[in-house]
């Protein structure tokens, strides 16, 4: 396989078993009859084909090997290709079940899959079970503005924005959990680091509090990028990603707390109140200039969401931290030590205008004993945008979902 922009003419052929591109199959006129020749190049790229011949190693040849070809057998012929040079993001995006052919978004693909498979095997590897969380839910997690609304049967359901609340459940029988499932955000947001459908890793474990809940994510974060080092070298350095960099992703990481964070945002051009959220913009600013991730932990409670402890050193904030990936990326990671008092929740949900009825099941994990636990939550593709330096995180998924696409 393997196609780029500038693959697009007819008579190239563009696979040799499935592995070579067209550029390594090599018919000389002079070597092959006349027939063979003339088949050859009447293809479309895209065609697939069995070619004998001679292999060769050949640096300028883009797997390093070119074939020398002798005889040709068509296993299927394509048409002509609808994707040519210079095509708009919007085109490829309509095309976008062909355009996965392209070399990037095959790099990023294989990465990606390095990038499931270490976070897997970080957790497997240290007694964590994984659980599946269900997708059609009665319960927000993360606040009411976010969520898709589900005609379930005539009554209300919603898509999942995240598996935390079932995974919390699941820490009374397995103790150290995690899922991998796809969480829905119905945000119009625009931006290079928003999608409507994305895949969400989600730890939750008993007896782990707020600076042990932190400890875990640097060093599953490290761990994952050291076993994408190793394993996917040869695709980072196809998309062009400064792997020294990279090298550099190593526990621990810095940390800052909220109020610091706000005193260096507004010490240069910001002025954040005390409370508000820190944005996009913030996030940039905070670690453009960084080569490790920055830890900032401590949020305001009006900031967070309704189960996050407070700070018994200080009410007004609770046991959270986000994960700002460097280089400007910004949030990767969001997490927290949960509320375990049942009354503290039950105040939170109805300030919130909350229907309780919905987070009954919720609230009897605590009424029917509970345990100091926490966890946190990955969002898969901010990950792999980061570690390949992707300007969009649409690129970091097969199929993205945006508040303007669902198709293909
Ligand atoms: O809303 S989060 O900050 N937190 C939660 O959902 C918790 N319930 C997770 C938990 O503790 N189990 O989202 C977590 C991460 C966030 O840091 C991002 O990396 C990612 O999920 N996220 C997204 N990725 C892509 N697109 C969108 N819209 C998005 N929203 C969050």
């Amino acid at each position: 396989m393997g196609l780029s922009t500038t693959s697009q003419q007819k008579h190239r052929i563009c696979s040799f078993e499935g592995f070579f591109s067209y550029n390594s199959m090599c018919f000389k006129k002079d070597e092959v009859d006349q027939s063979t020749f003339e088949q050859a190049s009447d293809l479309n790229v895209e065609s697939s084909v069995k070619i004998k011949g001679e292999l060769k190693e050949d640096e300028r040849a883009p797997e390093g090997f070119e074939v020398k070809a002798e005889g040709i057998e068509v296993a299927h012929e394509a048409d002509r290709f609808p994707i040519t040079k210079e095509q708009s993001t919007s085109f490829l995006l309509d095309k976008r079940h062909l355009w996965l052919r392209s070399r990037k978004l095959t790099n990023t693909l294989k990465l990606r899959s390095t990038v499931i498979k270490a976070a897997r095997d970080f957790f497997d590897s240290n007694g964590w079970y994984e659980v599946q969380p269900p997708v059609v839910t009665s319960s927000a997690c993360e606040g009411g503005t976010t969520l898709f609304d589900l005609d379930y049967f005539d009554e209300d359901a919603y898509l999942s924005q995240s598996g935390q609340m079932y995974a919390e459940a699941l820490i009374y029988s397995l103790d150290k959990v995690y899922c991998l499932a796809p969480s829905f955000r119905a945000e119009k947001s625009r931006t290079p680091r928003h999608l409507t459908e994305y895949w969400h890793l989600e730890p939750e474990a008993a007896w782990v509090d707020h600076k042990e809940n932190m400890e875990i994510q640097e060093k599953m974060i490290s761990h994952i990028i050291q076993k994408v080092i190793g394993e996917r070298s040869f695709e980072l350095e196809k998309l062009e990603r400064d792997i020294e960099i990279l090298k550099k992703i190593k526990t621990p990481f810095p940390r800052i707390t909220y109020e610091k964070a706000l005193e260096i945002l507004n010490e240069d051009k910001f002025n954040l109140s005390w409370g508000e959220d820190l944005g996009i913009k913030e996030e940039r600013f905070l670690t453009k200039d960084r080569e490790k991730p920055l830890i900032v932990e401590k949020y305001p409670l009006e900031a967070k969401a309704f189960y996050m402890k407070s700070d018994p050193e200080d009410e007004d904030v609770v046991l959270c931290n986000d994960m700002l990936a460097p280089e400007g990326y910004g949030e990767i990671i969001g997490g927290s030590e949960r509320e375990t008092d049942n009354q503290i929740l039950i105040d939170r949900l109805k300030k919130e205008g909350a229907d309780l009825d919905n987070y009954e099941w919720y609230l009897d994990l605590r009424k029917y004993g509970s345990v100091p636990h926490s966890g946190f939550g990955l969002g898969v593709e901010r990950l792999i945008r980061w570690i390949a330096d992707l300007d969009h995180i649409r690129d970091a998924i097969a199929f993205p979902r945006t508040p303007r696409r669902y198709s293909p």
